[in-house]
């Protein structure tokens, strides 16, 4: 070999190396001035010997003369697409299809990957060269951009090959076209300083890349590729999927460093939760993970339906926010008499759930917003679960759109709507007002509260029309034939309720002192004042300056339990409550022994309380909550809905407790 050849094949190897290593590795070995060098003199001798220019060298990466048009490029395979799971359910079902498909109760196991939100590109490589590379296109045939794939760095123009295994005739590789949002960032910043308009979101700057005629332009636009599948190979074939991503790593292919190998789909499931959680911190876009079936010879038994493999589908990420239009704005009386304006809205779904109304708070937010009836807005369910709309789409504004202003009087009672000094929101001072009277009603029969079974809001609303309750009192000295002939109210139901309602005389003290509504006193800060004054008679006359003496009670606490236990009418209706027969006093605090030295973790949503509560009981028993699982960990606390810690406690083998479980932990180190 001539030294112009040997020198020109050390040089490519050489850069092709050093590409894999910062493009695919993300681990360089030089830097960028021993990189430039060495591309330079490449491109000097291929100056001199152009006859010396083959395919695979690095230099042809930097684009071709423009196309006029692409060809068109026709998939061996088809390229599927993949079908969606958007809850648990859906995911289970289909592990489930798959079980009634194969005949079996065998344990599948699963693959797991960031599903991708880019482009679906198929290459081809012909003894190990690349040779065409094309979009998915509708599936079977797609365009031809191999000289817009030539530059992307993390695509190898030859495949590597490992000691003693010979690279396949017919390579065909599939794998998802993306940008960085760092890059796609940087690019909108370049763009609009050059006074071009920005790309929408990564996946359209990727596609609208991809897709240039002149490739010399795709060269400037930083993307990369993911590969996560093949088609047809010739002479090598795989047992599990878990092998073709192994090899396409092996190959010099960048392979998503996330994929997880599952044994069943409860793994996967799992794998879903911790890649959501890795989801913002990714430099690239992902909206959902695709899980696929292991096994080739299953995959190969399950094939396809409607041009969507049986064995993967693609759990999806719950949308995070949807357009929709405003219908109205109503002024929502509170048990507090807050007035707050609620937008209702035309229903959309968000993670699942049909969401139609959202909160606006107040006057100022609606104005901060500037939402107005008949406007098209996004909404999300602020951290996943309160929905709230985000902004108006002002640009759909066709001019008719009402602005909404606080009505003047209650839409409850008439009485005058009043915005105290200092204060965000309007108020309806009238303290009988009958939308204030049915939600607090409503508040002490509710389960944690009073838990008085079958009074649900439209019977409290009748009975508070009808003028038979006026006050919590009222409800215990209510007579069946008075509930007979309410609305869907018969002789069986009426004594049901009624004795429901006396049952509920048996609640400890604690219930009741949550169930008076009195603001700021949820169910642990009740606890707080019966553990210091176990007598509401004696808390009622205990002043603020002695309240915030307390540990946890801070003024705005205390003010509102002198203010609501300094109203007459309050005194009296507690009077009312003692003379039928409602327990007045908490029992004297239990000795305790403790859970010192124990550590806990929670994870799920509680039902009876919330976490900070939960976790508050355990240290006021001399335990520790902590924050993550591991072998020190004593108990892991499961709610509804559990995320990662759950699946690491199994793997750890720590001791596993339901709610009722942690529950009778806490009572057992109570002795009486
Ligand atoms: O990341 C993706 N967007 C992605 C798409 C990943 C995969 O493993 C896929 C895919 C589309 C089809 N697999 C198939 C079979």
């Amino acid at each position: 070999m001539s030294y112009p050849q040997k020198r020109i094949q050390d040089l490519r190897e050489i850069i092709n190396f050093h590409n894999y290593r910062y493009y695919v590795l993300d681990d360089p070995e030089v830097d960028d001035q021993e990189y430039d060098r060495l591309f330079r003199e490449l491109q000097d001798l291929e100056g001199k010997y152009p006859d010396l220019v083959t395919p695979d060298s690095p230099t042809q990466r930097v684009g071709a003369p423009p196309l006029r048009e692409f060809g068109s490029v026709t998939h061996a395979i088809p390229m599927l697409s993949l079908g969606n799971a958007f809850d648990v359910e859906e995911v289970v079902e289909f592990d489930r299809r798959i079980k009634r498909f194969l005949k079996s109760e065998d344990v599948v196991e699963y693959v797991a990957e960031p599903k991708l939100d880019g482009l679906a590109v198929e290459l081809v490589y012909r003894d190990g060269l690349f040779e065409v590379g094309s979009t998915r296109g509708d599936g079977f045939t797609g365009e031809d951009v191999t000289q817009n794939l030539k530059t992307i760095r993390s695509i190898p123009l030859r495949l590597l090959s490992t000691k003693n295994v010979p690279i396949p005739p017919v390579v065909e590789v599939r794998g998802e076209v993306i940008m960085g949002k760092k890059a796609f960032n940087e690019l909108n910043r370049i763009r609009v300083e050059a006074g071009e308009s920005r790309f929408a979101n990564p996946r359209n700057a990727a596609a609208g890349s991809l897709r240039q005629l002149d490739s010399s332009i795709t060269a400037r636009r930083p993307l990369d590729l993911f590969c996560y599948g093949v088609g047809v190979v010739e002479g090598r074939s795989f047992s599990t999927h878990w092998d073709v991503l192994q090899t396409l790593g092996g190959w010099g292919f960048k392979v998503n460093s996330h994929v997880r190998a599952c044994r069943d789909i409860r793994g996967a499931m799992g794998a879903y939760q911790d890649i959501e959680g890795l989801r913002e911190n990714l430099d690239y876009e992902i909206d959902g993970v695709v899980i696929k079936v292991n096994s080739i010879a299953l995959q190969n038994r399950l094939g396809a339906v409607s041009r969507s493999p049986r064995w993967a589908i693609a759990y999806k990420f719950s949308p995070r926010q949807a357009t929709t239009t405003v219908i109205e704005i109503k002024a929502q009386v509170g048990r507090t008499g807050a007035v707050t304006p609620v937008a209702v809205m035309n229903p959309v779904f968000l993670s699942g759930v049909r969401i139609s109304r959202a909160t606006l708070h107040n006057q100022d937010e609606i104005e901060k917003k500037e939402i107005r009836v008949g406007d098209t807005v996004i909404v999300r369910r602020a951290g996943d679960v309160i929905p709230e709309i985000v902004c108006v789409v002002k640009e759909k504004r066709t001019g008719k759109e009402i602005p909404f202003l606080m009505p003047a009087k209650c839409p409850a009672c008439g009485s005058p709507v009043v915005r105290l000094e200092g204060e965000a929101i309007h108020r309806c001072i009238n303290v009988s007002c009958p939308a204030q009277v049915k939600k607090t009603i409503g508040h002490f029969a509710s389960k944690r509260a009073m838990d008085i079974d079958g009074l649900g809001d439209k019977l409290i609303s009748q009975l508070v029309d009808k003028g038979l309750v006026r006050t919590v009192a009222d409800l215990y000295t209510l007579k069946a034939e008075e509930l007979i002939g309410l609305d869907r109210m018969a002789a069986k139901s009426a004594g049901n309720i009624i004795s429901a309602v006396q049952t509920s005389k048996q609640k400890e003290t604690d219930r009741l002192l949550y169930a008076l509504g009195i603001r700021h006193v949820g169910e642990h800060v009740a606890h707080v004042l019966l553990d210091r004054y176990p007598d509401i008679e004696e808390l009622m006359g205990v002043s603020e300056e002695e309240l915030m003496a307390l540990d946890e009670i801070g003024p705005e606490v205390a003010r509102s339990v002198r203010c609501f236990f300094g109203l007459e009418s309050n005194r009296d209706m507690i009077g009312r409550l003692k003379q039928v027969g409602i327990k007045m006093v908490f029992p004297k605090k239990a000795q305790r022994t403790d859970l010192r030295g124990k550590t806990f973790v929670f994870t799920g949503t509680l039902q009876r309380f919330s976490r900070a509560e939960a976790e508050k009981m355990v240290a006021s028993l001399g335990g520790k909550a902590g924050s993550s699982v591991s072998k020190r960990t004593d108990y892991v606390v499961v709610g509804s809905e559990p995320g990662s810690k759950y699946v690491m406690a199994q793997k750890l083998g720590v001791p596993i407790l339901s709610e009722s479980d942690f529950l009778a932990v806490v009572n057992a180190s109570f002795t009486a």
